[in-house]
């Protein structure tokens, strides 16, 4: 705001600047006397977001640019959006709170959600990728990353990385946590450390993620027993095709009937539990959309996540990326009648026999 760019913006005949021309004709502007002297205008888009001020002395001859530049409005419209995840997922709590549960719209919340978000990972991947490739830090920050991608990304490196950071959660909320295994196989040059064309930030979050929640499930069982904490291994692997990797835990694992709910967004919030006001770490993992929206940054470059678990024993949850960047283009949602479509159609007859209607006392069919 402080900031006179007049040298990058230009003015042209209907007084609109070149650097926002795809906002041309969502533009207006408002005109406020600030003294005897000078003028201000103001450029506001469709939203009311301020485009650019003007000051115009009285005589109309001296016109000062006070503008922002396409690059300080980028990262305005990322910042703005920051805590969407969480205003979302307090609109949902405050939903079930009134509405209570209903697998309908349960199904459809998914199913928007999930585009949604997909959508807003793309969003702020393209802001990312202007802000750090034509920013002031461009040079400074990763010189061989392409803004946020890493042609050379090293996975064992970001699973490392990734451990720590949830180590240091999992030590400050449980006073302790596994320790960590990494394993390794190239099938295509043994030997060698395995390297993807890859987004590290959207690795670590998937991995973060799946160390928190192996963490918990690990000392929560292991809590009361004299023994020591099993390690969390990973595995990463490359194939002709995919690269693979495995976090597996011991953390006593979780019913088949229970995994949808790990990625259900209506399932899945549940207020914060109340924390002693004295106690200011967060609890580890649990309340919010970590895995479902881990799943989607998988699917985003054309891979998945997936979690196989033993109940009674532990949990594997495995992260499928393509080993070609020529595979991994964006999966993004579209918008058209069979999108619409899917918030049209009403519950329908279950296709698949349902037990409670099945009759529960055998008995009053048997001879007598
Ligand atoms: C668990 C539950 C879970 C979710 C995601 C990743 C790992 C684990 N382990 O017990």
């Amino acid at each position: 705001m402080n900031v006179l760019r007049s040298e990058k913006l230009c003015v042209c005949n209907r007084h609109i600047f070149s650097n926002f021309h795809f906002w041309v004709s969502y533009s207006f502007k408002r005109e406020f006397i600030l003294n005897m002297n000078v003028c201000c205008i103001i450029w506001y888009n469709s939203s009311n977001l301020i485009l650019s001020q003007q000051l115009k002395s009285s005589s109309g001859k001296q016109l000062i640019i006070v503008g922002f530049s396409f690059l300080e409005i980028l990262i305005k419209i990322r910042n703005r959006h920051n805590d969407v995840v969480p205003t979302v997922a307090q609109g949902v709590i405050e939903y079930k709170e009134k509405f209570g549960f209903d697998p309908f719209i349960s199904s459809n919340v998914q199913y928007f959600l999930d585009r949604f978000y997909t959508n807003r990972i793309s969003f702020r991947m393209l802001i990312n990728q202007h802000t750090l490739l034509f920013g002031d830090a461009a040079c400074l920050a990763q010189p061989k990353h392409i803004g946020s991608i890493d042609p050379a990304c090293n996975v064992a490196e970001v699973v490392r990385d990734a451990y720590e950071t949830a180590k240091m959660l999992s030590e400050q909320y449980y006073m302790t946590a596994p320790e960590l295994k990494i394993g390794e196989l190239n099938s295509k040059a043994p030997k060698k450390p395995i390297q993807v064309v890859y987004v590290p930030s959207h690795l670590f979050h998937m991995l973060f993620e799946l160390f928190k929640n192996s963490m918990r499930a690990t000392v929560e069982l292991y809590e009361n027993s004299s023994e020591g904490l099993p390690p969390v291994k990973a595995m990463v692997t490359l194939g002709k095709e995919d690269l693979s990797v495995k976090i597996s835990d011991k953390g006593g694992g979780v019913p088949l009937r229970k995994i949808d709910r790990l990625f259900n967004y209506m399932y899945s919030t549940a207020p914060t539990p109340r924390l002693d006001p004295s106690q200011t770490a967060v609890p580890l993992a649990g309340f919010g959309y970590g895995l479902p929206i881990s799943r989607l940054y998988a699917r985003y470059f054309q891979g998945d996540l997936n979690l196989y678990s033993i109940e009674g024993f532990g949990t594997d949850a495995v992260i499928h990326l393509k080993a070609l960047s020529s595979e991994s283009f964006e999966r993004l949602p579209v918008f058209n009648k069979s999108a619409w479509r899917h918030y049209q159609t009403g519950p329908e007859a279950d296709d698949w026999s349902n037990p409670s209607s099945d009759p529960r006392d055998a008995s009053t069919y048997k001879q007598k």
